[in-house]
């Protein structure tokens, strides 16, 4: 069986296959071009997996899920935390070619249940340590919807045939790989989205291991490469620019750190000697501070790299980290949906600081557009359109959306307003897309609009982003009530409706009606421009 997505073009397909971007490997050849290895890849608190080891328990866990009957085309949805496990089971499920879903840990009840619908898991991995799975009331809500669903599994539960860790124990007896076609779909990757419903990335073998490949490339990851993953292991950025699947390419280390707080990441990056990782601007804000708090700052001396992406870096404070972390700043401008940026690690200092990168390949299409759709002249601010050998094609199941999201050549309009300068490098302005950028953390606004709207005191509802010294965004709901509600009743009904913590409004405003633009639709401009003259005065 073959999951159904939006192919590349013959021709295309044809031109990135020729020119080596597409290699036909699955990715699991990530890890297998080092199962011989003793070397660790992987440390997780106490616990240490050489590739060796590692490859074994994937093959251990695959062999067991294929005599629980799943087989190639069937999907999943996964909910590990920043856990070995977590790449156990991905590589796992690689292995049998079944495509998962690795939702963030963060996400609740709303966001699980919208990819389970759209994807109609066969299995289910999640964490007994999640609110959602300490009892089984939502396991067997998604049984009941989704009819597929016949194995369910879970970290955190010692006993039992549903227990992860004993499936991963037994011996993987004459297992041989079953990996989907490599042009098939490997995965789903969660776009941000600015939609009603959360959108899933269909993300093939070829597409994504190119993207690793050319990322470990441009940021030179090698064997003494030791990268301290604490941004969400789900997360595409710290999975694969380069990230941790890059770490596993090229024969390095990932440690992993259960968050990006300096105090839970400073003694990790003294004790195992990293020397690269991935921030967001937020976290780089309280990594300085904590740095001015200590008095010594020698636990980050191994730092050789520090990359930051995920939402806009300040120039200034762009400028500030190779003094303050003595080490160099990589910007990375990225998307779920595939174009990555990195500013060179040769490129002076300026460009680090005040651009965020150009593209991996230089087959990616990248150009500027206006509203209505047409390149505009080099330097001019406007729509980024893309495509390439590692974009994807079109939203999994969304033929609405996707008519709206690619213009008639495939080309994607990411949402962004960027510049492109002469040599390739993208400043990003702006966006367009209703979406709010929490400090990386992407929420539609559509979707959070929508849920208030099932509120009986709310008549309507507008979500925007209002500027934060640290998070560079939050949320703020211009709401218009029946009566009074107060903003803690508001939140309490968002959590009950299941929805992750950092999508509820970090603030409410009452009003006795939305401003309108020209067209009828609400005009959040002027909702952004409130927000900012309130904050001013
Ligand atoms: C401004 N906005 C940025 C940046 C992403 C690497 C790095 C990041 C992501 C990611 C990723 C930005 N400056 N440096 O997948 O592989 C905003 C843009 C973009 C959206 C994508 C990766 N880096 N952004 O953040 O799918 O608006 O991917 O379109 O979560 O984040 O979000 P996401």
């Amino acid at each position: 069986m073959k999951i159904p997505f939006t192919r590349w073009p013959e021709d295309l397909a044809a031109r990135y296959r020729a020119l080596g971007y597409w290699q036909d490997l699955p990715l699991t050849d990530i890890l297998t071009r080092h199962a011989d290895s003793d070397r660790i890849a992987l440390i997780d608190g106490d616990q240490q997996l050489n590739y060796r080891q590692l490859n074994q328990a994937a093959d251990r866990l695959a062999a067991s899920l294929l005599r629980r009957g799943l087989a190639v085309g069937d999907t999943a949805l996964v909910q590990l935390g920043n856990q070995a496990e977590f790449y156990i089971v991905f590589f796992a499920l690689l292995k049998i070619g079944v495509a998962p879903v690795n939702a963030l840990f963060s996400h609740q009840r709303h966001e699980l249940t919208g990819y389970a619908r759209q994807i109609s898991p066969c299995v289910l991995i999640a964490d007994r340590q999640h609110r959602l799975f300490t009892d089984d009331v939502f396991v067997d809500e998604l049984k009941q919807s989704c009819p597929r669903l016949s194995v369910c599994l879970f970290h955190h539960q010692e006993q039992g045939d549903s227990s992860l860790s004993q499936m991963t124990a037994f011996p993987a007896d004459g297992f041989s790989p079953s990996p989907s076609a490599a042009d098939e779909v490997a995965f789903f990757q969660l776009s941000g989205g600015s939609t009603g419903t959360p959108k899933l990335i269909p993300r093939t073998h070829n597409d994504y291991y190119y993207s690793i490949r050319g990322s470990v490339d441009i940021c030179r990851f090698d064997r003494d490469t030791r990268f301290l993953c604490a941004l969400p292991a789900a997360h595409n950025y710290p999975l694969s620019s380069p990230g941790a699947l890059g770490v596993f390419y090229a024969a390095g280390q990932v440690v992993l750190a259960s968050d990006p707080s300096a105090t839970t990441c400073f003694g990790l990056i003294e004790q195992h000697q990293v020397n690269v990782t991935a921030l967001v601007p937020p976290a780089v804000s309280l990594w300085i501070q904590a740095l001015q708090d200590q008095s010594d700052r020698r636990s980050l001396a191994s730092l050789r790299l520090l990359q930051v992406g995920g939402a806009r870096l300040s120039p200034t404070l762009a400028a500030s980290i190779p003094a303050v972390f003595g080490c160099q700043l990589q910007q990375v401008f990225g998307m779920a949906e595939g174009l990555v940026n990195y500013t060179r690690l040769d490129d002076d200092e300026q460009r680090i600081f005040t651009t965020q990168g150009r593209p991996i390949c230089a087959d990616d299409e990248v150009w500027v557009a206006d509203a209505e759709g047409n390149p505009l002249p080099s330097g001019s601010i406007g729509r980024l359109m893309t495509r390439g050998p590692y974009t994807f094609r079109g939203y999994f199941q969304s033929p609405d959306h996707n008519a709206q999201a690619f213009d008639a050549k495939g080309f994607y309009c990411s949402g962004d307003l960027v510049s492109i300068d002469p040599q390739g490098y993208i400043t990003v302005h702006g966006r367009e897309k209703d979406q709010i950028n929490r400090g990386g953390e992407k929420i539609a606004a559509e979707e959070i609009e929508n849920l208030l709207l099932t509120h009986p005191a709310i008549i309507d509802a507008a979500l925007v982003a209002m500027e934060d010294d640290l998070m560079g965004e939050k949320s703020c709901a211009f709401i218009i009530t029946r009566e009074t509600v107060r903003p803690v009743e508001l939140r309490r009904f968002l959590r009950a409706e299941g929805v992750a913590e950092f999508k509820l409004p970090d603030r409410f405003e009452a009003l006795p009606s939305l401003p309108l633009t020209a067209v009828g639709k609400v005009d959040k401009k002027q909702l952004r421009l409130r927000l900012r003259q309130k904050n001013a005065s």
